[in-house]
């Protein structure tokens, strides 16, 4: 019996439909009430911001912080829920205006990493080991406005900050090559994963991919998620999709592109990943034209796009592959994927 895959997706992921330019288009749907849609969904886990599980974290004690997370994690326990992550939300705060890790600024930097510490804290409270480093605005509008070099032995000062705070804690830096700065930080896997190396605990950094970045980056997600892989460090995904490169679309999996979905899919049957116990997260938007009452549509149907490429990849006619390789004929094998995409 083959490991079944797991589920997750963050409460932001049911939005207002708000956009750069213009306001929200839907009502706001409570914390609990997204919470009670998990389990309909098909979903078994939550991806969290640190705010998220606690939004008023930057004015409470560090006792009272404690009693609201664990509120939170008795709310997922009742929906027989867990936490698949913790990312501290750092590009919404004033302080973090110029990058947290990486601000000019060392009051700045100090606060980043007493927020780190926090996210933490609440992860544990949650039950959750992993926690997340999307690098939002560690990065520059203006090259000149920072020492790059410093910048990435900051990231990793960060990193081994961490560790050393939490000796159970995993780190997943998402990498992300723009938006929204011009430059990140961070911008491909091989990046993240040569600072996880480099740090004091390589065995508890990696990386979480997501396809919209990578496609952004210029990159195939298949590709980038093998690579992680190969080393054990695929630590989580954000599946979702990309037309071509423009901004952060985060559509529905497959929306844009199905045959790198496919190409996601397979990489991820390749290399065990459902026995890993790791969770298949989506990051994805719906389109801000959706209206209230079916606005959580994009969660569903790309899991269950995501399930029926599980089965195409399994199905793949083993033979005819083995076939078209051993001839290198891959015209044949283009044709064969092609034919067993579209049915037939
Ligand atoms: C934005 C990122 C963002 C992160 C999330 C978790 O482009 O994909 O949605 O995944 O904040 O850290
Ligand atoms: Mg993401």
């Amino acid at each position: 019996m083959a490991a079944e895959y797991r589920f997750s997706f963050g409460p932001w992921n049911i939005h207002e439909g708000a956009d750069p330019f213009g306001p929200a288009v839907r009502p706001s749907l409570e914390f609990a009430k997204k919470l009670k849609m998990y389990k309909q969904l098909g979903f078994d886990g939550v991806q969290f911001h640190d705010d998220d599980a606690v939004p008023n974290m930057e004015h409470v004690s560090p006792a009272e912080m404690q009693r609201q997370a664990k509120d939170v994690k008795k709310m997922l326990d009742d929906e027989g829920l867990v936490a698949e992550f913790v990312a501290p939300r750092l590009w919404e705060d004033p302080r973090g205006v110029d990058g947290g890790f990486t601000a000019n600024d060392a009051k700045c930097r100090d606060w980043a990493i007493e927020r780190l510490k926090r996210c933490n804290d609440i992860g544990n409270a949650l039950g959750t080991r992993l926690r997340v480093l999307w690098l939002a605005r560690e990065g520059t509008y203006i090259r000149e406005s920072k020492n790059a070099i410093e910048a990435y032995q900051y990231l990793l000062e960060a990193l081994n900050t961490l560790l050393r705070y939490d000796n159970q804690c995993e780190i997943a830096i998402e990498p992300k090559p723009n938006e929204p700065m011009d430059h990140a930080y961070c911008p491909t896997i091989g990046h993240a994963i040569a600072l996880a190396l480099k740090s004091i605990d390589p065995n508890r950094v990696g990386g979480l991919i997501e396809t919209a970045h990578a496609l952004l980056a210029g990159l195939d997600p298949a590709d980038e998620m093998a690579f992680a892989m190969s080393i054990g460090k695929l630590y989580s995904v954000h599946l979702n999709d990309q037309n071509g490169l423009k901004f952060d679309q985060d559509k529905s999996f497959a929306a844009a592109n199905l045959r790198t979905a496919y190409n996601q899919v397979r990489v991820l049957e390749l290399g065990g990943y459902p026995e890993t116990g790791r969770f298949i997260g989506l990051d994805v938007k719906a389109m801000r034209t959706q209206k209230f009452e079916t606005s959580h549509k994009h969660l569903s149907n790309s899991r269950t796009i995501f399930l029926k490429l599980v089965e195409k990849v399994r199905t793949f006619p083993r033979d005819v592959e083995a076939q078209c390789i051993a001839d290198r004929d891959y015209e044949a094998l283009e044709l064969a994927v092609l034919q067993h995409l579209m049915g037939g």
